[in-house]
């Protein structure tokens, strides 16, 4: 198939967007982007699901009418997706009049068709789900989901038949392997299946609830939210006529999470059958992200709102570690230590090492410029490759699979190769010997290619830190011009192209230990001078270090023009120090020195020390410091030097 379409749920308008939304929409996009990477026509649809009870009482609560609130929030929701990266090529919300006419037209279809019928209905109904349960799918009494008790409702509305598609349900699923994915969700469709499906009831009367679709054929009735909102996937792109819907619709494929399993596995399928259309191609599920206390809830103050995150450590980081740290299809825990542990492990250890290491000595043994292969790559050159290609075959079949952790551990497992690759192959040590010249380019020819294809294969996942590590390489493409046939290939750089080394692509973040142990809970709070992910170091029996690698710390004097705390820190200070230039410096002396008395001193600065945040703070260098017992002693010069100078 050369087309691709992909949708997430349409939102609630009843609550701001937290993770939960975030991951499903981003795993959407990494689906997208994915496709078109491999040369695919794509349509991404997301939006607003804006009708109902629930919208008209948290407008109520609001003191606001559901118009405006769905405005407010729905506007929430559009504005989110782009400052997560998220290239969604339409947004749709249920109170677009093209969907409300969508509605109506099937509406009156399957009404025509006799499928609709009008009776009575006596039963227990839960307000939050706005649906009637019966008594077996109650847990002690109450809703599973609200834990309420529902109330006894008796009305007269209009039913979908939805039992007369029951055994053509269950042999589409029998037969269709990946309609509904992983298959535990399959499994469980089929086992509601297993009971007789009941009529579904689509009408709301407008006496009591008018925020809604009027009926076609009975004005006295709005259409119920979820027969409304489940048409939004074929309105947004044109049925029946459009050619979006021609084009688009044979490949759809849904993105949810469980909560919302039975609409989409039971009620749409069924719906598409009886409005004569067939039902979607594939419908993903995935599980639950959780925060400490277990489900996310606004009064246990535990809702993890995404804008909080991402612009503190790095939309890229955010979008690497919802995809690497959820297996998808199970529930996830959240917390923010994991987040920073994974990106100063896997994004500034691993990815951001070996790309530095290798723009760094590109730059300095070939003047920046990307050089041959001099001599004939040898088992140990082509040992990247070839696992570079297994990976690309992996890749290529994990990710429709939605296989994301592992896909991206397959990537790592690339990186981390060519990080050992690099200890092995020594290129400093090649770089002492003229003589070495062909083996020192094929190695740091080997090691660019190999940063290249990394970049191409992670553009889905961090499209951002994809651009950078392309353009540093020569390639001035955007993520989504990428194509894996052309930019994916092995061994097609540019000799003499320049190679640009550039800021580390990801800071270490530091974070700050509050007192008391425990971590802040909820998001946006990052903490201390202490590294929350220290990598544990190698075991290492001589732990000396050679005269060369001592020699690449620039140590040199400095003296400090500014002091001050940083806020909400009992241990951080955040200095402006003249080191020949003017160096922004988190030190973690608070304790011992006051910021009165340090200005004017002379220090000593680690001035090559990778740029790292701490507290929000940016830090580029490190002041050093003698700890005797609980105080700490700056190290300093016997007598005043000029700024700038070196240790040596
Ligand atoms: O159900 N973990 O909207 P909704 C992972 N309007 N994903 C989560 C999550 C969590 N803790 N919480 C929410 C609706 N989600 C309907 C949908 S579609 C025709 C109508 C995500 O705002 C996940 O995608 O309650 C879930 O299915 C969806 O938000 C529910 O969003």
């Amino acid at each position: 198939m050369d087309r691709f379409y992909v949708t997430t749920p349409i939102y609630y308008v009843n609550a701001e967007p937290h993770i939960g939304h975030a991951y499903t929409t981003i795993v959407a996009d990494v689906m997208n982007r994915f496709q078109k990477l491999m040369g695919r026509k794509t349509f991404f649809l997301t939006g607003t699901d804006e009708h109902g009870d629930k919208i008209v009482q948290a407008a109520e609560d609001a003191g606001v009418d559901p118009k405006s609130y769905a405005d407010r929030i729905s506007a929430m929701f559009r504005q989110t997706w782009p400052q997560l990266n998220v290239s969604n090529d339409h947004f749709i919300r249920t109170t677009d009049p093209e969907h409300m006419k969508t509605v109506q037209y099937i509406l009156q279809k399957v009404h025509d068709s006799g499928d609709i019928y009008f009776s009575t209905y006596k039963g227990l109904y839960c307000v939050g789900c706005e649906r009637f349960y019966t008594e077996k799918e109650l847990v002690e009494g109450k809703c599973p989901d609200h834990e309420k008790e529902p109330v006894e409702r008796e009305e007269a509305n209009y039913f979908f038949r939805m039992s007369k598609y029951q055994d053509w349900l269950l042999e589409h699923i029998q037969s269709n392997e990946g309609f509904i994915r992983p298959e535990r969700y399959r499994n469980e469709v089929l086992s509601f299946l297993k009971e007789p499906l009941e009529d579904l009831c689509i009408s709301r009367p407008k006496e009591r609830l008018s925020w809604g679709i009027p009926l076609p054929f009975d004005d006295r009735y709005v259409t119920y939210v979820w027969f409304d909102a489940l048409i939004n996937y074929v309105s947004a792109i044109g049925y029946p006529d459009g050619p979006l819907f021609h084009e688009f619709w044979p490949v759809a494929q849904h993105t949810i999470a469980k909560d919302i399993l039975k609409p989409h596995g039971i009620y749409w399928p069924t719906m598409a059958r009886a409005a004569g259309f067939p039902p979607f191609q594939h419908l993903n599920v995935h599980g639950y992200w959780r925060t400490e206390g277990g489900k996310m809830s606004k009064s246990h103050g535990t809702v993890v709102r995404p804008l909080d995150l991402a612009p503190l450590y790095g939309v890229d980081a955010f979008r690497y570690f919802l995809l690497r740290e959820m297996v998808f299809g199970l529930d996830a825990n959240f917390s923010e230590e994991a987040l920073v542990q994974r990106l100063n492990s896997d994004l500034a250890n691993d990815l951001g090492n070996l790309f530095s290491r290798t723009t760094g000595m590109t730059d300095r043994y070939f003047q920046g410029k990307i050089p041959p292969f001099g001599s004939e790559p040898d088992e140990l050159d082509r040992s990247l490759e070839t696992q570079m290609e297994a990976t690309l075959d992996q890749w290529r079949t994990e990710m429709p699979r939605l296989a994301f952790h592992k896909t991206l551990m397959a990537v790592w497992e690339c990186i981390n190769a060519a990080n050992k690759y690099v200890d092995h192959a020594a290129p400093w040590n090649l770089a002492k010997d003229p003589g070495q010249l062909p083996k020192l380019q094929t190695v740091l020819r080997t090691l660019l290619e190999i940063n290249k294809v990394v970049a191409v294969l992670i553009s889905p996942f961090m499209p951002d830190t994809s651009e950078k590590m392309l353009q540093r390489l020569g390639i001035e493409k955007g993520a989504l011009d990428l194509r894996l046939e052309e930019d994916g290939k092995w061994g097609t750089l540019k000799a003499g192209m320049p190679v640009h080394k550039g800021e580390p692509l990801f800071p270490r973040i530091q974070r700050e230990e509050p007192k008391g142990g425990k971590p802040p809970k909820g998001a946006g709070k990052p903490g201390s001078s202490r590294d929350a992910a220290p990598k544990p170091a190698p075991a290492e029996k001589d732990e000396s270090i050679s005269f060369d690698l001592f020699k690449q710390v620039d140590l040199r004097a400095g003296i400090v023009k500014q002091a001050e705390k940083v806020p909400k820190s009992d241990r951080l200070l955040r200095l402006i120090v003249d080191i020949g230039e003017e160096r922004q410096v988190v030190a973690g002396i608070a304790q011992t020195h006051s910021p009165e008395e340090l200005v004017g001193r002379q220090v000593i600065v680690v001035a090559n020390l990778q740029r790292a945040k701490i507290m929000g703070v940016e830090s580029h260098g490190m002041v050093l410091a003698v700890k005797d017992g609980d105080t700490l002693k700056l190290v300093t010069t016997e007598s005043p030097v000029s700024p700038g100078l070196k240790v040596t």
